[in-house]
């Protein structure tokens, strides 16, 4: 039912390092026409760093490990293209829909594929509110039973982060900062809150990673979590300013389930002149670079 590219099948039976993509940040998470040329950046600068790019999506049906051009331009043009968390996945494949992968859904089936690696921007989590809503992300609980190492620049901004934070902890995922030992807030180089373990270079995290399977606990994933650097990331009183009327505006605007994520990344594009969207790159692209890495002591091991 998975259809892994010829290129990935390839390099993950000669153990050559491999990056599973997300797609919901290409469909859903940036504006068109940038969206398609990020994607094929960031496959681009997981190539550069000697890995092979693996963007995960479902086109009519079929769960895709491994994307063409012709099929990236599809998740990043198609209108209708559907947003799937690791629940969808099922009703997408019987129906015969399309759909860009959430963290979830492309950690669960970059798994069942064989890579270990994942590269995005910032995790789903626990959002503000969250009390009333009880509005939480998927990926957390699908981290918490998939042995995944996902590089990110923390959980997205726009959430809760210390409720996130602890909900990663009850669950059991494991957490490290890469350089640092400040938790990263996406779009900003510091959550404002410590993390408790600190990796400092990819073949640390690659014994991390070992020592997970040799532990043989219960199957969670590793969040490698690197921030983008302060050069580049969002003023943070403009972050804190626009954040709050996005909030706010979500609210009136009656956004909930699904919508909402989407709803505040966009909002703050808009009302940021698009500093947002250079934060956002610029994290990404720095954790597709360094999982290009991981992957590469991974497979070295
Ligand atoms: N990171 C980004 N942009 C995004 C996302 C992550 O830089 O759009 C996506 C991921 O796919 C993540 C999803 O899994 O947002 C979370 O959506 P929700 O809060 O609805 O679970
Ligand atoms: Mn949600």
């Amino acid at each position: 039912m998975l259809v892994v590219s010829e290129e990935v099948r390839e390099a993950l039976a000669a153990h050559r390092p491999v990056v599973a993509l997300e797609s919901t940040i290409i469909a859903h998470g940036l504006p068109r026409p940038r969206n398609l040329q990020v994607a094929l950046e960031l496959e681009e600068a997981v190539r550069q760093e000697g890995a092979v790019p693996a963007t995960i999506a479902v086109l009519d049906g079929q769960p895709h490990v491994g994307l063409d051009k012709e099929q990236l331009e599809r998740v990043a043009n198609e209108n209708g293209i559907r947003k799937l968390g690791h629940r969808d996945l099922p009703l997408a494949v019987a129906t015969g829909a399309s759909g860009a992968t959430t963290v979830s859904a492309t950690a669960l089936l970059a798994a069942r594929a064989g890579v270990r690696v994942f590269a995005t921007g910032g995790l789903g989590g626990v959002h503000r509110e969250w009390t009333v809503t009880q509005d939480e992300s998927a990926d957390l609980g699908l981290l918490a039973r998939t042995r995944i190492t996902v590089v990110c620049a923390g959980v997205k901004s726009i959430l809760d982060v210390p409720a996130t934070l602890q909900r990663l902890e009850t669950l059991g995922v494991a957490v490290a900062g890469y350089a640092t030992v400040r938790f990263p807030g996406f779009y900003l180089s510091d959550s404002g809150h410590p993390v408790d373990w600190t990796l400092q270079s990819p073949a640390e995290v690659a014994a991390v990673m070992r020592a997970q399977d040799t532990l043989d606990g219960p199957e969670s994933a590793l969040i490698v979590a690197n921030p983008v650097r302060e050069a580049e990331q969002l003023d943070p009183e403009l972050h804190a300013r626009v954040l709050a009327d996005a909030l706010q505006a979500c609210e009136a605007e009656g956004v909930t389930g699904q919508a909402v994520t989407p709803f505040l990344l966009d909002y703050l594009v808009r009302h940021t002149d698009g500093a947002s969207l250079s934060a956002n790159l610029a994290a990404v692209r720095g954790n597709v670079r360094l999982a290009g890495r991981i992957a590469a002591a991974w497979a070295g091991a």
